[in-house]
Order: structure tokens, then C-alpha cells, then sequence
């Protein structure tokens, strides 16, 4: 398994030497990070963020819940949020590891990464894996679909009456889930590995759907284009997400809590909300336990 160090880290040679991080692109498998993941070896996730100035976060830069940009700088709703909030708890900054889904909760068991900030939604499985601070972005579903809607694919009851209809999906992602716990044959299923090899498949003919969040298909309708998206998939489970931490840092999520609750009440949290499109509102309103109560 790779996994894709953003250019900020390799520039930051020592911080990454310090950290156990090779100075290679990749960090391939587990023996090329020291157990505990570097510098700090401070079993509480803040004490070690504190301890070497940074923590670093599992994301696949999909936005607007992550990007990494190309001076490896990491943003997105999901990003920006930690950033604020680590920072009020004094860790300078994090640095973004590129993860696929599936590997991310992996990886933080591994302790190649010190938090997941992705947009990785809750559900019950991941609920009982990682501990989940509380959410601040609530998500919906829908297809990316040809021009037209050819197939009139509107809901997951429409790709199981039809056989025939290919889907493409992230491997190991939240709507691979939905359509396993549907029903949805593996034959059905494209794996792909990101987002604009998904739209791609749409696009040239290789798959009917790419089955990804509504705000993720309204970012590549901007960016790539030449689709349509569905509505909301009303039959598909509406979740959110928030920062998932190591099974073992509950007194750590305690305290992220208590600076995240404080944060959320402030203008500073609606900017990046407003900025990525999300709700801020719909966030306040929900929490991690009846979110973790999702189905898959
Ligand atoms: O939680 C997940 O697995 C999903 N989250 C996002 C932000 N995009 C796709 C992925 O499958």
C-alpha cells in the first residue's frame, strides 16, 4: 500500500526526518515509519501535535471536503476546521498525507497518521473502529450521470432493477458501502481510484453512474464538466463527518471537543462553511452518535 506525501512535508526535510518520514514521495508500507509516528512520542494525539508543531491528517483531496494543493499546502471544509481548532489548542499546523478511503482508517491504526480530516462519513462500522469528534459537515449523495440521464438513474432501487447498469465507486468508499448493503452485485461496480477517472468512466461510456457526494459532483461539474448530475439520491443514507481519531484518544477527543464546540459557535466557522459550501448550520445540529447510528 503507497501512500502520497504532499510536497510541503518533503519540504519540511527535517520535520519529516523527525517524524520518521522518508524523503521519497511515497511512504510504502509500515516499515518506513518509526512506531508512534515520530518526533513525539506522546501517546495523547494533541500532547504530540504540541510536542512537534504538527499533526499529520489523512486526506484524498476531493473538494471542497479536502485539496491538496500543489505547493502541498491541504485545504477543504474538513481541513480548515482542524487547522482552527488545532491551532486554538496550540499545534501550529497539520500536514496532509494523500490516503485512499480505504486505507485511512488503516493507516491511523498504523500510526502513519495522526487523524483522519477527509469527509470520512460515519457510519456504524467506521463508528467502531475510530473515535469521531463531533461533525462539522452533514453530506448527500448523488450520481454523475450523462447529459440527459439516459438510464433515468435516480435512486440505488434503480441500479438494482436494472442489472445491466454499471456504477462507478471509490474503492472501500461510503457509497460502495450503500450499494453492498443494498444488494448491488460486484459486477455492477467500477472500482475507481479518484474522482476524475470516476467522472471519466461517465464520460466515455465505461460506467452508466459515478456514485459520489453531491457537493463532490458539483465541484467536478464546474471543474471537468460535460455531465449531469442527479438530485439528492433520496434512497441512499444522509450522514455526515467530522475529525476520526485513534481508538485509544478518547481524553484527547474530550478535549478537541470542547475547543470544536466553542469553534463551531463562531463566525469563523460559518466563513469556512460559506466558503466550501457547506452548511454550517446543519453541522450544529447534529451529533457524532446519532450520525454513527448509519446503517453500513
Ligand atoms: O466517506 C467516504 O467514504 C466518502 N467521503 C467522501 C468525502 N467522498 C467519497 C467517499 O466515498
Amino acid at each position: 500500500m503507497t501512500i502520497e506525501i504532499s510536497r510541503r512535508v518533503l519540504l519540511r526535510g527535517t520535520a519529516a526526518a523527525a517524524v520518521g518520514l522518508p524523503a521519497a514521495g511515497y511512504l510504502i508500507g509500515c516499515s518506513t515509519t518509526e512506531p508512534g509516528g515520530g518526533a513525539s512520542a506522546a501517546a495523547n494525539v494533541l500532547e504530540r501535535g504540541r510536542e512537534q508543531g504538527f499533526l499529520r491528517v489523512a486526506v484524498f483531496s476531493e473538494p471542497p471536503y479536502t485539496k491538496l494543493e500543489t505547493d502541498g499546502t491541504v485545504t477543504g471544509a474538513e481541513p480548515d476546521v482542524l487547522r482552527a481548532v488545532c491551532q486554538r489548542l496550540g499545534i501550529d499546523d497539520i500536514q496532509g498525507i494523500k490516503v485512499p478511503y480505504e486505507s485511512m482508517i488503516p493507516s491511523l491504526q498504523a500510526d502513519r497518521v495522526d487523524v483522519i480530516a477527509a469527509g470520512l462519513f460515519m457510519k456504524q462500522s467506521r463508528c467502531a473502529e475510530v473515535v469521531y469528534s463531533e461533525p462539522v459537515i452533514v453530506s448527500t449523495e448523488s450520481f454523475g450521470v450523462p447529459t440527459g440521464n439516459p438510464d433515468g438513474i435516480l435512486t440505488v432501487q434503480d441500479v438494482l432493477d436494472n442489472p445491466d447498469l454499471k456504477i462507478a465507486v471509490l474503492p472501500g468508499g461510503f457509497e460502495q458501502g450503500i450499494l453492498n448493503s443494498a444488494g448491488v452485485s460486484k459486477d455492477q461496480q467500477l472500482n475507481v481510484n479518484d474522482n476524475i477517472t470516476g467522472i471519466e468512466a461517465v464520460k466515455n461510456d465505461r460506467a452508466n453512474a459515478f456514485f459520489l457526494p453531491t457537493l463532490s459532483l458539483e465541484e467536478l461539474a464546474e471543474t471537468v464538466g460535460g455531465f449531469q448530475l442527479t438530485p439528492v439520491v433520496e434512497d441512499a443514507p444522509k450522514t455526515g463527518s467530522g475529525a476520526a481519531w485513534g481508538n485509544d484518544q478518547q481524553s484527547a477527543v474530550d478535549e478537541y471537543n470542547a475547543e470544536l464546540e466553542e469553534f463551531k459557535a463562531s463566525s469563523e466557522f460559518d466563513e469556512i462553511m460559506d466558503t466550501w459550501g457547506f452548511d454550517a448550520d446543519a453541522a450544529r445540529e447534529v451529533t457524532a452518535e446519532e450520525l454513527c447510528q448509519v446503517e453500513g
